[in-house]
């Protein structure tokens, strides 16, 4: 699906019937409600949000459901299984060639500037999307762009905006962002890092943004690439940053060092299922920017999209992303016989990663393993690996858990690893590891495969086999169908009264 802005994309989510309008729905938490509520099931349009003009919109949920983001990540309709559509991403990605943004003159995005005392970043309908969050979040589907200031790099991340004051928002960058470490360039050179905060562009950049591109790559040259026509641009005229020509809303800023000054902000409802942090408590150490400009179209639409707690269908996220670690398991990391991978919706995105291999050689489960583990994907936050065999469907959440629960000896075939990468908002770090700034933590590795040395001596698995299935479903096909038609009639038939004696 290529749409050249948030509007046309809306209209083509319309057409396929992915798309609910909702008018009337209030910033204050019932925006946040109903995109919980239906997540999944459709794209939300908002409308005539209390206080507000009219036609101030904002979309949530924008590819969060199954057909919505298969399209939006290129996935042909003959593909349905996550699986397969994950191995199909995975081939496109060895493909991979970067399509630059193209930069053009103007574009919708100019429409309306706030500058110097105009600036008002409280003039646009923004969400306190969860009971317990403690401001609203204009940057939840947001789109941080930053520059790095050796090489020109430029990165688009989604990390989390809080308005505080009409010029003064917060963004959260965890540490090892890029976002972060561009700005942790410009602090070391004694300057104020400029950034642009893209609120509302087309959702193949929301796609870009949230995965982990390898370092150095543009988030803006994938996009292209995954749409097959570059983002068209202009420079923002504060910071000079490119910005998408049919973006929405744009924030343009400056971020001090935190040393010079920091906010907190949140609470805020997170993707593992809490808040972050502990309720009442907000993060400390949030970057501030300086508003410098507020870019934004007529009648602008804002991209929501809060993270909500697992599992639900966060096939958005996690098909790209279990395309991108499978990928990097196959090329950069050379993992023979990958047979799929899949990052568990229990586990949101970043916490249970599952490989399935065909075994060819002792050690094959951990060098897989380990791989996932050395991916850029992999190793943030992710804590637990589970490797199963190939027999074994890694999206098949009861298929994993009976493969650890029959191949995985907690003594033998469980490794921890200690001091891994992990973010501030970890709801596991206890009071004093976070009082001391340390936010690592150690993960575990559950080789779920059949012990290699002696696998072929491993019992065979209790399941009726293809031939004799087929055979029995040929000569007791009455059989079956009638008891499977029973089965269903006997739920809707009421219960013959006993006799009585
Ligand atoms: C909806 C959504 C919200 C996110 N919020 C944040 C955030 O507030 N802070 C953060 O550091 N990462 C956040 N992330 C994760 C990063 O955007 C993601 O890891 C991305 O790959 C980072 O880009 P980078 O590798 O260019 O830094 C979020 C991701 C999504 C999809
Ligand atoms: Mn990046």
């Amino acid at each position: 699906m290529i749409s050249e802005d948030l509007r046309e994309y809306i209209a083509q989510a319309e057409a396929m019937g992915q798309l609910q309008r909702i008018s009337g729905a209030h910033w204050d938490l019932e925006i946040g409600a109903l995109t919980e509520l239906l997540v999944g099931k459709k794209a939300l349009l908002f409308d005539r949000i209390p206080g507000y003009p009219e036609q101030h919109r904002v979309l949530s949920n924008p590819i969060h459901t199954w057909p919505l983001v298969k399209a939006a990540a290129g996935v042909p309709d003959s593909i349905q299984s996550r699986l397969e559509s994950a191995r199909y991403l995975k081939d496109q990605l060895k493909q991979f060639q970067p399509l630059p943004a193209e930069e053009v003159a103007s574009g919708p995005i100019l429409e309306n500037v706030q500058q110097g005392e105009a600036i008002d970043a409280w003039s646009f309908p923004t969400p306190r999307w969860h009971e317990l969050d403690g401001g609203r979040f204009i940057g939840t589907g947001v789109n941080v762009v930053t520059r790095d200031p050796d090489d020109g790099w430029i990165n688009l991340g989604i990390y989390r905006v809080q308005v505080h004051e009409k010029d003064l928002v917060s963004c959260f960058m965890s540490p090892g962002r890029h976002g972060l470490i561009h700005c942790m360039k410009y602090w070391e050179r004694g300057q104020n890092a400029p950034v642009a905060l893209v609120c509302g562009a087309e959702p193949s950049l929301f796609l870009a943004a949230s995965n982990m591109l390898p370092t150095g790559t543009s988030e803006y040259g994938f996009a292209g690439w995954l749409r097959g026509q570059p983002v068209k641009v202009v420079r923002a005229p504060a910071t000079g940053l490119p910005v998408p020509a049919g973006a929405e809303l744009v924030i343009e800023g400056e971020i001090p060092p935190p040393w010079v000054e920091k906010r907190w902000d949140g609470p805020f409802g997170e993707w593992r299922g809490y808040y972050d942090f502990d309720h009442p408590t907000p993060r400390p150490d949030v970057p501030v920017v300086h508003v410098k400009s507020i870019l934004y179209r007529n009648d602008p639409i804002l991209l929501g999209a809060p993270p909500l707690k697992p599992p639900y269908d966060y096939y958005w996220y996690n098909l790209m992303h279990s395309a991108f670690l499978w990928n990097d398991l196959e090329s950069a990391l050379g993992v023979p016989e990958v047979r799929g991978v899949w990052l568990l919706e229990s586990g949101g995105n970043h916490l249970i990663a599952v490989v399935s291999i065909k075994q060819r050689y002792g050690g094959h489960a951990m060098h897989a393993a380990m791989a996932v583990n050395a991916s850029r994907t992999g190793a943030y936050h992710n804590r637990y690996t589970i490797i199963v065999d190939d027999d074994i469907d890694p999206t098949d959440m009861g298929e994993v858990l009976w493969a650890v629960a029959t191949r995985c000896d907690p003594k033998e075939q469980t490794t921890i690893l200690p001091d891994t990468w992990f973010a501030p908002g970890d709801n596991l770090l206890g009071p004093e590891q976070r009082a001391a700034r340390d936010f690592t933590h150690s993960r575990m590795i559950l080789n779920a495969c059949r012990p290699y040395y002696w696998k072929d001596k491993f019992p065979p698995v209790n399941r009726i086999g293809a031939e004799l299935k087929a055979q029995i479903e040929e000569k007791w096909k009455d059989v079956l169908a009638a008891a499977s038609g029973q089965a269903t009639e006997a739920q809707a038939v009421a219960p013959v009264p006993r006799p009585r004696a």
